[in-house]
């Protein structure tokens, strides 16, 4: 956490106005819909993909495309914070991830200083960091090592908020997600599950502590055995609630991991190996 150049705007009441949520169509973008209600009077829902029609006078419905500057400055004036989840997901050939991932984020934070929006919270990824090893203990301040296109949009997206935080005093906070399911799926995720109860909660930790300037968390529960350090983002008192531990007959029931699997040897586990897209 760097000084602001100007101070933050968000009030400390827990709720703003109006909540801008991208990529709503989303797996996240669902469980947020519903869970992010209590923190706006009106949560402004946007996708490329089609979306439910607005439940109510408390929802807004804005189909947009990330990679339109224009239409992204539009979806954005009128909104108090955004919750930026929009994006491509995984990893996929370099084009693909510029449209909407690198174009994308930038548009959300030109259209977010054209109109006076004080307050992101940025969907990064642990594929930021994705090739340290599994046996590598690290924190926000270890240098990013990304393991594909989108890892790189994700830390150009990490490097895009600090920037308009240092030049416009727009804060942000960067959720580093490591794996947000229902449960873990495989035995790397036993590391790197995070609920959605507890992903709910760190959103509104970093929607509403204020002075956060650019802060850098991993998302994720409370599991044993944890790569990531949260130290530096103390200031955000994100206590996860929830733990992998539960699912562990489950996912352990699974056949082996041979040593030799990206799944076992890096943080990234699978996405270690994509690619090339190219001959
Ligand atoms: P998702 O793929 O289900 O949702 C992403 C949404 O972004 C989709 O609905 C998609 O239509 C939309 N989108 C893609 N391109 C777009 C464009 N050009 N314009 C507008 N919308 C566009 O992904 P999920 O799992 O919901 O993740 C949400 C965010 O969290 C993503 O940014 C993802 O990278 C990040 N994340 C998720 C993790 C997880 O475990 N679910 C882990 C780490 C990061
Ligand atoms: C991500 O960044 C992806 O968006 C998600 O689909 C999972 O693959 C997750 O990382 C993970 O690493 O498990």
């Amino acid at each position: 956490m760097s000084e602001p150049a100007s101070s933050p705007a968000i009030p400390s009441a827990d709720r703003v106005h109006r909540l801008l949520l991208t990529g709503a169509a989303g797996g996240l973008g669902k469980v947020l819909r519903e869970r992010l209600k209590s923190f706006a009077e009106v949560l402004r829902l946007s996708d490329i993909a089609s979306l439910a029609p607005a439940a109510d006078a408390h929802e807004e419905v804005v189909p947009c495309d990330l990679s339109d500057k224009a239409a992204v400055d539009a979806l954005v004036a009128g909104c108090d914070a955004i919750v930026h989840l929009g994006g491509v997901s995984v990893e996929r050939p370099f084009e693909e991830i510029l449209e909407a991932n690198i174009r994308g984020v930038f548009h959300v934070y030109e259209a977010a200083r054209r109109h006076g929006v004080k307050r992101v919270v940025f969907a990064s990824s642990n594929h930021v960091i994705g090739f340290y090893r599994q046996d590598e203990h690290i924190d926000a301040t270890a240098q990013r090592r990304p393991d594909g296109y989108y890892g790189l949009s994700k830390s150009f997206g990490e490097d895009m908020a600090q920037f308009y935080f240092d030049r416009y005093g727009i804060e942000t906070v960067s959720i580093r997600i490591g794996s947000s399911f229902p449960e873990p799926l495989n035995r790397r995720m036993m590391h790197t599950w995070l609920s959605y109860r507890d992903l709910t909660v760190l959103v509104g930790k970093a929607l509403f502590t204020p002075d956060v300037g650019h802060t850098v968390v991993y998302g994720m529960s409370d599991n044993q055995g944890l790569w990531w350090d949260n130290s530096h983002a103390a200031h955000l008192s994100f206590a996860p609630q929830d733990s992998s531990e539960v699912f562990r007959d489950k996912v352990e029931a699974q056949p082996p991991v041979a040593p030799n699997d990206p799944n076992a040897i890096y943080q990234g586990g699978a996405f270690t190996a994509q690619g090339p897209f190219e001959s």
